[in-house]
């Protein structure tokens, strides 16, 4: 099975001496260099297609002198695409199909750019209108515009279909350093927390990550700090139920001392994991923004060495929003991740490059439904090529 996080020996035993709170390094530069090396058996051996765009070029051009455009022409486009199940390992196939699935409205949009007869500023324009459509953002379109205007000129590509495996390339590349392994087992217990605005999917996540961590023996305690609603609570009780792991909960309780309950009873109690669910609000809601400081603050006041994951949730479908969501989450809290839910329906995935190229904070997971399997390991290779499929 695929692994859905990484399970790490415990730091040796003196990382105390460090006085700095550790989430305060900077989670957002540094993953570039090694993720890539660590995300490889995501990808596993790429097959032609992305790492070298050229071979494609050759191959069944002289098949059919040209009768009229059109219809000949996509087929050749069909016939050249390396099939998107080939590109992944047999057990992401799945996953592979739903993810594509679950972009195909933007996706289709995208490489409807590639369907013509040749490359030319007609071409580079519509892509550059199908690039911003999809949330991608003027820096990242502008960035994977100059990408695939340089390859095509360096090798010489004259065909649309060319032009669109040079721009998954590149696409993967810019996505690359936001691939990054949840990592469990370092600190026990591992504290995560978790903010987003209403309705991003933060219980739902962490109701299917936790049925992850369950089933692989990790022992898990949640801590019900969104204290506002009685739903909430009840919603984050039922997961735990399900996935017969310990809550911390309390009716109408503060947030900030239900969370330093919570992984004081973690600690006390042994147990692997302790996470942390927030209610939702927007960051503009400056008060509770800043309670969300407190619930963060008082975190560390329970165990000097967390949090050591603050994730946020985002809804695929909040579009450029979703970066602003993320630059000001992360002033207030540091994030160490995201989630990206709801790439299904009519989320437009552009977003994830509008963060990669802007505020790169690594992406843990990727949701396209609500089931337990819709929420998957993010691959920049496998969402490169979802996105243009
Ligand atoms: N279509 C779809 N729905 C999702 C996804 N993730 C969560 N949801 C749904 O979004 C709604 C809000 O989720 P919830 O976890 O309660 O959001 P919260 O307010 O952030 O805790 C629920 O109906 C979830 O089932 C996803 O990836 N795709
Ligand atoms: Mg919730």
């Amino acid at each position: 099975m695929f692994s859905f996080f990484r399970k790490k020996p415990p730091a040796t035993p003196a990382p105390v001496a460090a006085p700095a709170p550790v989430p305060a390094a900077p989670p957002v530069a540094a993953p570039a260099p090694a993720p890539v090396a660590a995300a490889a058996p995501v990808v596993a051996a790429p097959a032609p297609f992305v790492g070298t765009p050229a071979p494609v070029v050759p191959a069944p051009a002289p098949a059919a002198p040209a009768r009229s455009g059109g219809l000949i022409g996509s087929a050749l486009v069909q016939a050249i695409e390396i099939p998107v199940p080939a590109a992944v390992p047999a057990e992401r196939q799945g996953w592979m199909t739903r993810l594509t699935e679950g972009l195909k409205k933007t996706g289709s949009s995208i490489s409807q750019v590639f369907t013509g007869a040749q490359i030319d500023e007609a071409l580079y324009e519509e892509l550059e209108t199908a690039l911003l459509l999809a949330d991608t953002g003027v820096p990242a379109t502008e960035y994977l515009l100059t990408e695939v205007r340089r390859k095509v000129a360096a090798t010489g590509a004259t065909r649309p279909v060319q032009a669109k495996n040079i721009l998954v390339d590149a696409l993967t590349q810019l996505l690359r350093p936001l691939e990054k392994e949840l990592t469990i087992g370092e600190f026990q217990p591992t504290v995560i927390m978790v903010a987003g605005v209403n309705g991003a999917g933060k219980t739902t996540s962490i109701g299917k990550l936790t049925k992850h961590l369950a089933d692989d023996g990790e022992t898990v305690l949640l801590a019900a700090a969104d204290t506002f609603r009685a739903a909430a609570r009840e919603q984050l009780a039922i997961w735990a139920d399900r996935n017969k792991v310990e809550i911390v909960s309390q009716e109408g309780g503060d947030p900030a001392a239900v969370s330093f309950d919570a992984v004081s009873a973690g600690k006390a109690r042994g147990k692997d994991v302790v996470i942390v669910d927030t209610a939702g609000r927007l960051p503009t809601q400056l008060h509770l923004m800043e309670e969300l400081k407190k619930i963060r603050r008082v975190v560390t006041k329970a165990d000097a060495t967390a949090p050591h994951e603050v994730l946020l949730v985002i809804d695929g479908n909040t579009g450029q929003n979703a970066l602003q969501q993320v630059k000001a989450f992360d002033g207030a809290l540091q994030l160490t991740g995201l989630v990206v839910t709801k790439l299904d329906g009519t989320a437009k995935g552009g977003v994830l490059a509008a963060i990669a190229q802007e505020k790169p904070v690594p992406v843990y997971f990727i949701g396209v439904g609500e089931k337990l399997e819709d929420l998957e390991t993010f691959s920049a290779r496998e969402f490169a090529l979802a996105l243009l499929s």
